[in-house]
């Protein structure tokens, strides 16, 4: 025998001797063989359950602020965590079934609640979620009271609630029922349960219960709810826990009223609208006020609120009053910026009136005769009549009005030029056609922009006119045609 093999026989016996050995420490515990680590953890998420509001005494320290997590799991080392207890915890833990215990104290360390949970799965790899219901650590001495403070919006019908004990020992009062059920809107208080019980609070075992309020009825548009919602009712010795909860019916409806706010004329109806949906608000035709022209709808009387629009598109958020908003002085501007309140007849006509950008006298657009429906310029050699025109509400007034615009066009004089009218609004404006009644003169021959002033008399008080401003040319001669901008119309004060 060399050296070298004796010493290969010595290791071999050490080799033995330490496999012999491993395996007798082994075979005393059968279990870990069987259920052997893998070496890759899973991963527990762990929330708290917020579903239900959980009632609680007032003026008693009883939030949690922080929490310890023990998992345990037979054959391992139980695991300890703390939390603050906001969004979830994850833990990282080697597989296996684990039980879980949360316990959460308040600030002066008073453990104040407590949860569980057995047989969480984790699997290597695989993140598990828990979400556990948390109750309170209760002094099962004594008894504390319950108040509460219902409303509930009109068209109820029926009202209930019922208070059922999440633990066994208790019961809830000496007729040794389990549950209070009050039906019926007019029987609140018949069943010693009000909407509101703030003078005679519930007088209940301190405890666990679970409180499920439901209102059944119809809202205004006949359309039937059932609704509710469950709590968790915490009851300590000595202390109130207090319930505060406004039920709606929802979505809800808004009422859009209208207020003349001093002005005549039919005052619009009330309009009822679903929440999230729109309505057009009413056009304000026909109504008038002295001296005043109507400007619209104004969320306060002082016309200092929010203006909307007349007929524009309105989003209720609540039920809301709409007055009248009376401006002293001007009738109506257009400026041609935003939305034009002009309609425009262009019929077939090769030259077009056109609100654009391609010339304006104040901002950045104006209206202009147009043969490409885009440059201020016209094709003189194709004969057009076009026109734009607005309905004009004369407000009641014993002084005359003023027509004040911007224009300029070179035109051809005598043949191609704007003409302003004033007609019943019973007349059609069609393309082609000059309406009859111009006042004003023949504007034409001035390059650049010039304000024109029209007096209208007070003889349409009270009236409602069709303003038409109306382009012509004929089919030979004639360059730049009219521009438009910034008509007014006012009241002379
Ligand atoms: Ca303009
Ligand atoms: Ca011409």
């Amino acid at each position: 025998m060399n050296k070298k093999y004796k010493r290969f026989n010595g290791i071999t016996f050490l080799i033995a001797a330490f496999a012999i050995l491993a395996l007798t420490i082994g075979c005393t515990d059968p279990v870990e063989q069987s259920q052997p680590d893998t070496g890759e953890n899973g991963y527990l998420t762990i929330s708290i359950d917020g579903a239900g509001r959980t009632i609680l005494p007032i003026n008693a320290n009883l939030s949690a602020s922080s929490y310890t997590l023990v998992l345990s799991a037979p054959f391992k080392d139980s695991r300890t965590e703390t939390w603050n207890g906001s969004g979830s915890k994850q833990v990282s833990l080697s597989p296996g079934t684990w039980s879980l215990v949360i316990t959460g104290k308040n600030n002066n360390n008073d453990t104040i609640v407590r949860g569980s949970r057995d047989l969480i799965v984790i699997t290597p790899g695989q993140t598990t979620t828990e979400t556990i219901l948390l109750q309170p650590v209760v002094d099962m001495e004594g008894t504390g009271t319950f108040t509460w403070n219902i409303d509930y919006p009109s068209g109820v019908t029926g009202a209930y609630m019922i208070i059922t004990p999440l633990d066994s020992e208790f019961q809830l009062d000496s007729e040794n029922q389990s549950t209070y059920c009050f039906t019926g809107y007019d029987n609140w208080d018949v069943n010693r349960v009000s909407k509101s019980n703030n003078n005679s609070p519930l007088e209940l075992q301190s405890g666990y219960y679970k409180v499920e309020f439901f209102i059944t009825g119809s809202d205004e548009n006949s359309v039937s709810h059932n609704i509710g919602r469950v709590d968790y009712l915490h009851i300590y010795p000595s202390l109130d826990s207090y319930f505060g909860y406004n039920f709606t019916f929802g979505p809800t409806n808004y009422i859009i009223s209208y207020n003349l706010n001093g002005g005549s004329g039919t005052q619009p109806s009330s309009q009822t609208v679903r929440e999230g949906n729109s309505v057009t608000l009413a056009s304000g035709s026909g109504l008038s006020r002295t001296e005043y022209a109507f400007g619209g709808w104004n969320t306060n009387a002082a016309g200092t609120g929010t203006n909307y629009n007349a007929s524009s598109t309105f989003f209720p958020t609540g039920s809301i009053t709409l007055y009248a908003k009376w401006i002293q002085g001007v009738i109506f501007s257009e400026n041609f910026e935003s939305t034009n309140s002009f309609t425009l007849v262009n019929g077939s006509q090769t030259n077009k009136w056109y609100v654009g950008t391609s010339t304006y006298y104040g901002g950045s657009r104006s209206a202009y005769i147009s043969s490409d429906s885009s440059t201020y310029g016209y094709n003189n050699g194709s004969s057009s009549t076009v026109h734009m025109y607005k309905d004009v509400q004369f407000p009641q007034s014993s002084s005359p009005y003023t027509l004040t615009f911007y224009w300029r066009g070179t035109a051809e004089s005598g043949y191609d030029f704007l003409t302003v009218h004033l007609v019943d609004t019973s007349t059609t404006i069609s393309a082609g056609t000059t309406p009859s009644g111009s006042f004003g003169t023949n504007y034409v021959g001035n390059s650049n922009w010039t304000q024109a002033t029209i007096s209208i008399p007070a003889s349409n008080s009270g009236t409602t006119k069709r303003l038409v401003f109306t382009w012509r040319n004929d089919s030979s001669v004639g360059s730049q045609p009219i521009a438009v901008d910034n008509i007014e119309l006012r009241l002379n004060n």
